[in-house]
């Protein structure tokens, strides 16, 4: 018999993202559920896209393999792949009424009045930074869901609700693993799938991103096309030590500052006078998650990127989103 005793075993850490669902389903005593099978489409939709990202190069190559045609047969492109397969995932929820996707002009109807209870809508970039695909980067898949307004006689007057309205947000990171970050509002929660058994298992709970970090991350090549008061930002930045970390792909820029700290920036430019992310699906479910980890997000001094009113399910806006104090810095310079 060991006289020391071994390792206190943590107990109850062990949570998995279908786990923590309906943890949090159990918080709202008026949930039927609806919800928490949404995001499990979005779950599964994640597990299948990471598989596909994964092969990425690979189905150039081998062509469609099984069907022994290597004459490289057109491949479809990954972000159209994605786009289908969270279409036909979330196709199967009742609880679904309207799709929006960066990659369809037009939100899809999924169902009518009488064809089940429709209660809210999603909106998805089905996979976000996709040329950074040819070259093994970092991609992401990024959702946001909406409350569907039965009264709406058009998909629009459903969709175009402030980003303040969102029941749920979250992204999934294709990296060095597959990352599902969440909020229903209740904090931000990360989550690794473990490809051992197919499971995301939960890492962070109630994530807090730090106050300050000395880093920012920007498209410096745009540098001279940004307003004056960026400009003087980045002098700032570069005259204090600050490392700049830029991956090309938003999910994985807001993942490491969430992580680390820091502020990412898509200032207006002359070929982007709006700013080039898109409100909807990218700016507003990025800024929930990080303002319910503590940060800001804002698109213009004074503008609340999820108090802005949208007027198109594909409209575009400046993004200053990131810790609250190097957030407070940029503005300062604006
Ligand atoms: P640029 C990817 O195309 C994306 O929408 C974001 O994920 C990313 O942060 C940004 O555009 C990159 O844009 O102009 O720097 O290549």
């Amino acid at each position: 018999m060991s006289s020391t005793p071994g390792p206190t075993p943590v107990v109850g850490d062990l949570v998995t993202l279908q786990g923590h669902i309906l943890a949090q389903q159990s918080h709202y005593p008026e949930a039927t559920g609806t919800l928490s099978w949404i995001l499990s489409a979005l779950s599964i939709s994640a597990k299948m896209i990471a598989a596909q990202v994964r092969r990425a190069r690979l189905a150039d190559v081998l062509g469609a393999v099984g069907t022994g045609n290597v004459q490289g047969e057109q491949q479809q492109k990954l972000d159209v792949i994605a786009n289908e397969i969270l279409l036909r995932t979330l196709g199967g929820r009742e609880g679904v009424a309207i799709v929006a996707s960066e990659e369809n002009e037009e939100p899809v109807i999924l169902r009518t009045e009488k064809e089940g209870e429709r209660k809210y809508c999603v909106l998805f970039d089905p996979l976000d930074g996709s040329s950074n695909l040819d070259v093994c980067g970092a991609v992401g898949t990024i959702f946001s869901i909406l409350r569907h307004d039965r009264r709406a006689t058009r998909a629009e007057d459903s969709l175009l609700q402030p980003g303040s309205r969102q029941v749920a947000a979250g992204y999934i990171l294709y990296g060095p693993s597959t990352v599902f970050t969440l909020s229903i509002g209740r904090g931000t929660d990360m989550f690794v799938l473990d490809p051992a058994i197919g499971a995301f298992v939960r890492v962070e709970q109630g994530l807090r991103i730090p106050a300050t970090a000395k880093s920012y991350s920007v498209n410096e090549g745009n540098r001279l096309a940004f307003p004056a008061g960026y400009q003087a930002y980045l002098d700032h930045a570069q005259r204090n030590g600050y490392s700049s970390r830029y991956a090309g792909a938003m999910v994985a820029d807001v993942h490491r500052i969430l992580l680390k700290g820091g502020v990412f920036l898509y200032p207006p430019t002359s070929k982007a006078p709006q700013g080039k992310l898109r409100l909807m699906y990218e700016a507003n479910p990025m800024a929930m998650l990080v303002e319910q980890a503590g940060g800001k997000a804002l698109s213009a001094p004074g503008r609340r990127i999820l108090d802005e009113q949208p007027t198109g399910i594909h409209q575009r806006t400046a993004v200053i989103i990131g810790s609250p104090g190097e957030v407070d810095q940029v503005i300062g310079h604006l």
